[in-house]
């Protein structure tokens, strides 16, 4: 289903690992996709799974947790359906602090309908949109979901697995709003646009840049540019919605 050298099988197998280390039952389990070539995943659990419209899968998800609180209720998104047709959702399920886990594959573009340019390809990156150049400027999507109110942010990437499937597993634990933003250029689109002709390349790529908390802060300011951090970036325990739910619901019925 996916191309050679795509990421996305890396991400869905620290996914499955995780898990399988947390003994999650299939039953107690819904995995919910949005469109896309990352939103195909649920094709391969075993978990219940809910394949919904682009941009519109933290929406589906919100309705299932909010009815069902003791599911574990996972989202897996592409940037597109994240946080570019689905920017809207993200902001306020994270707002909300929703008790799901949104693990959103950043690949700078959308991979499943040919590459186009979406709100994370970074400024000046060539995508089959932007062949000059891409004149905005890229989303930050864990900084968008810290500055929303999501109670844990990490970054990853498919270079890193050991690391990621460690993240996931933090996620999955934490009561409240919980994203895992992947870096996975796309192997078949961005990479050779953007001077990464072979899945290797990309690889490389993740290894240089990807730094820690501590590294990118050595780094001096004008050596920054093309870095990115990765880790996590917030954990906190602000109330869930359904705690907070509750709360009010017991206000209401004892007034
Ligand atoms: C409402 C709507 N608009 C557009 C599309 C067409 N479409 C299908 S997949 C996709 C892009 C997916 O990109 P992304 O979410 O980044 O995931 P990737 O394929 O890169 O994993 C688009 C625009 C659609 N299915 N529904
Ligand atoms: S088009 Fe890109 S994101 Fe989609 S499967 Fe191929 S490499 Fe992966």
């Amino acid at each position: 289903m996916w191309c050679s050298g795509c990421g996305n099988g890396i991400v869905l197998s620290a996914l499955l690992r995780a898990f399988e280390e947390l003994g999650y039952a299939n039953e107690d389990t819904v995995v919910v996709t949005g469109i896309g070539c990352w939103g195909k995943a649920d094709d391969y659990v075993t978990t219940n799974a809910l394949h919904t419209t682009h941009g519109r899968a933290l929406a589906f998800a919100t309705g299932i947790k909010a009815v069902r609180p003791e599911l574990h209720v996972v989202v897996l998104m592409g940037d597109g359906d994240g946080v570019t047709i689905g920017g809207n959702h993200f902001i306020h399920a994270a707002r909300r602090n929703i008790d799901v886990t949104a693990i959103v594959v950043n690949n700078f573009n959308y991979g499943m309908t040919g590459g186009q340019f979406s709100a994370t390809t970074p400024a000046d990156r060539y995508t089959s949109t932007t062949v000059y150049g891409n004149p905005e400027r890229e989303l930050d999507v864990c900084a968008l979901a810290a500055a929303a109110g999501a109670n844990y942010v990490a970054r990853g990437t498919v270079y890193h697995g050991p690391m990621l499937q460690h993240l996931i597993k933090e996620a999955l634990n934490k009561k409240g709003f919980s994203l895992v933003e992947v870096v996975s250029p796309c192997s078949t689109h961005y990479g050779p646009n953007n001077q990464m002709k072979v899945p290797i390349a990309m690889l490389h790529w993740l290894k240089e840049k990807g730094v820690t908390p501590a590294e990118y802060e050595q780094l001096p300011e004008e050596m920054r540019d093309g870095y990115f951090v990765i880790g996590k970036l917030v954990d906190r325990d602000v109330p869930d919605f359904n705690t907070r739910y509750e709360e009010i619901r017991a206000k209401a019925l004892n007034s």
